[in-house]
């Protein structure tokens, strides 16, 4: 790692200030990633048009070789080069080739009915009936990007918490204050007096070299003049870190990325976004006041949806320099004690959340949503194969066949109209879990629908698995692995070689995060930072033919490439404001939603919004969480479509 860039001047300090403003404690606090110390640095790592750059290293294409990610008839990544043509997420396949011709618009791989092992097919837009889309290419590719980047960071010093399936968050605090001990040795001496409220020595620094990133401004050109203290120093050294870890990814992997380096995540996270690709931004402390006061509040992370509309309608701005003169007690009046002290925080770029390794997998689903819908048994049948080969496919990655960690139940979901169902079931412990075992279980659970009648037209199905345990065996169980601390063999041990191999499906365990209660209310759970489709829902039920969610971080990008068009075929879904094209995309995003829910249930981690509406979903939420491990039963009536609005929004992240 090539090291950080000091014009040294002599030890005088010319300014008059001969103390720096921070403390030893505070100092002392990196080591602990504590969120209470001025000095800590954040970054956040976003890969640039992510699913395109896969594809574009998969077929080797040039890099000025204009490249979309179809899925269906939709396009769900678009490359820079082709965005220079004006095409974005919201065109069809047909129009972006309208708009660039040389266009290479790759499908994403499939399942196809009946298949064994997904693949790329070349007619796989034709038919959405009778394919499922996998991930599995873009997970493998994530997995080793995540590896690597632990891999660079020295394995006692790290915190890395996976946010997306193309963005992290990296606390760099204890890294830098080891670095900080090594190049500035004074500091490594007690403190006057063993005080640790007195202040550290200044840096003997005089300017920092910021080489390449993009440095936000401050307000006032006299505050740049003055000495740098530590946290430039610290933020600067975490600025060298992240660029020797974005270019170790293009050199070994091939891609680039974009990243935020900041005192906190919500900074870091809009860092990673201000300027793309290949970039990263720095936002000092110093400058934060003026990064956000220019700034929308509704592009901030958790100011996108309903909250963020609920803001301004109370304020009558979108603006966060007005916020700025409203007192924390009105705000606290008109939101509530929490949201509005989180909300009075956030505008002045304070956050204190905590960077997590997250990544235990908990649970994995596999769905398909039918359009048409299925009419028989043999179809569905040929879809729970699919489903059981997919979800095995991961459990093998994830230690299955040593009895590392195993499933202990299995989940089906039905939709039939306006009905949902679901059927869970014990997965026999004692012999290694097995894909013919996995199928038959799904197959029973199928039966139990059929027994019951009422099945078809079947609109969609999806197969789950969840209650993961570590077995006992005598090894070392790859829980072990995933320790804290530890998780530069976690990386390496779930590094593969085979491209074409499965993958694992990763569904990090969550930790609970230092946030607001208050804001809690708004989430109808506690979800990851980026609004990627999550790796580990499947991306049929992000949207079928035309049809595409919106995701929080659509809001993020001003460049209007993800917009919808207004067509008044746009329906709005009314949990995450997400435009849709028509009803059939609708029901289909709806399908999708459903199913995240169904996996937050898989995960225990129940966080519904409980103001404004602890009707119909809550309900529904206890009903699927009660069902025991014996096969039980439990039926929906439709709530999706019209009875998730209030307060379910998932907040977006800006
Ligand atoms: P993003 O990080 O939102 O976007 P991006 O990586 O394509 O582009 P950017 O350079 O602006 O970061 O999403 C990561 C991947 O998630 C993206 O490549 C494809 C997938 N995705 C979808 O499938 N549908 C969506 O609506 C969005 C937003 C993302
Ligand atoms: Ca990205
Ligand atoms: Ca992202």
């Amino acid at each position: 790692m090539s090291s950080p860039r000091f014009h040294m001047s002599s030890p005088v300090h010319g300014t008059g200030r001969r103390k720096s403003r921070f403390t030893y404690r505070q100092l002392t606090l990196l080591t602990s990633y504590s969120t209470s110390t001025p000095l800590r640095v954040i970054a956040h790592i976003d890969l640039d048009a992510f699913y395109a750059q896969c594809e574009m290293v998969r077929l080797g294409t040039a890099e000025d070789q204009p490249l979309a990610v179809q899925q269906w008839q939709g396009l769900i990544a678009v490359n820079y080069p082709a965005r220079e043509f004006g095409i974005g997420r919201h065109c069809t396949v047909t129009d972006a080739k309208k708009l660039c011709p040389k266009l290479i618009s790759q499908h994403v791989a499939t399942w196809r009915e009946g298949d064994e092992k997904w693949a790329y097919h070349d007619d796989a837009a034709a038919h959405i009936g009778t394919h499922k889309v996998s991930l599995d290419p873009y997970r493998l590719q994530s997995r080793r990007i995540l590896a690597l980047i632990k891999e660079s960071l020295p394995s006692n010093l790290q915190r890395v918490e996976k946010a997306s399936i193309d963005e992290v968050f990296l606390d760099l605090s204890a890294h830098i204050h080891s670095i900080f001990l090594q190049r500035f040795p004074e500091l490594a001496y007690p403190p006057p007096y063993d005080d640790p409220t007195e202040k550290l020595p200044l840096p003997p620094v005089t300017a920092l070299d910021w080489q390449a990133d993009a440095l936000v401004d401050f307000e006032d050109a006299e505050i740049e003049a003055d000495d740098p203290d530590w946290d430039d120093v610290a933020i600067l050294i975490g600025s060298e870190i992240v660029r020797d870890i974005r270019a170790q990814i293009r050199r070994t992997l091939g891609y680039t990325c974009s990243a935020g380096i900041a005192g906190n995540k919500l900074l870091s996270k809009l860092g990673s976004g201000y300027k793309k690709p290949n970039q990263q931004t720095v936002i000092r402390n110093r400058a934060v006041q003026h990064f956000l006061s220019d700034m929308k509040f509704t592009k901030i992370r958790n100011l996108g949806g309903k909250l963020g509309e609920q803001v301004v309608s109370t304020f009558h701005t979108e603006a966060v320099k007005d916020l700025l003169h409203v007192p924390v007690e009105q705000m606290k009046l008109k939101l509530g004690d929490d949201t509005g002290v989180w909300l009075y925080n956030t505008i002045r770029g304070i956050d204190v959340s905590e960077v997590s390794s997250r990544t235990q997998i908990k649970s994995m689903l596999s769905a398909k949503s039918f359009r048409p819908y299925i009419n028989n048994q043999e179809q569905a049948v040929k879809w729970l194969r699919i489903f059981a080969a997919d979800i095995f496919s991961r459990l093998v990655e994830e230690g299955v066949l040593e009895n590392k960690r195993r499933p202990k139940t299995i989940n089906l979901h039905h939709r039939q109209g306006v009905q949902t169902r679901s059927r869970q079931s014990n997965i026999p412990q004692g012999k290694t879990l097995d894909e013919a075992t996995l199928f038959e279980l799904a197959k029973n659970l199928f039966i139990q629908f059929i027994q019951e009648g009422k099945v078809w037209p079947c609109s969609n199905l999806s197969l789950s698995v969840g209650g993961f345990e570590d077995g006992i065996t005598g090894n070392r169980g790859i829980g072990a692995f995933l320790l804290k601390g530890d998780e530069a063999r976690e990386s390496k041990g779930n590094l593969r070689e085979d491209p074409a191999g499965p993958v694992t499906h990763e569904r990090p365990e969550k930790k609970r995060r230092v946030e607001s209660p208050g804001i809690q209310r708004f989430f109808p759970k506690r979800e990851s930072s980026s609004g990627d489709p999550e790796e580990s829902i499947d991306d049929d039920l992000t949207g079928t033919g035309n049809s595409k969610i919106e995701t929080k971080e659509a809001s993020l990008n001003s460049s209007g490439s993800r917009l919808w068009p207004a067509t008044e075929y746009v329906k709005v879904c009314t949990r995450c404001n997400a435009r849709l094209e028509g009803a059939e995309a609708l029901q289909s995003h709806l399908d999708w939603h459903l199913a995240k829910d169904l996996q937050e249930e898989e995960r225990g981690n129940q966080t519904f919004a409980s103001h404004q509406s602890t009707g119909s979903r809550s309900q529904k939420t206890a009903a699927a969480s009660s069902s025991s491990l014996s096969s039980k039963k439990s039926t929906r009536g439709s709530t999706s479509s019209t009875k998730l609005e209030q307060g379910q929004s998932k907040l977006k992240f800006g």
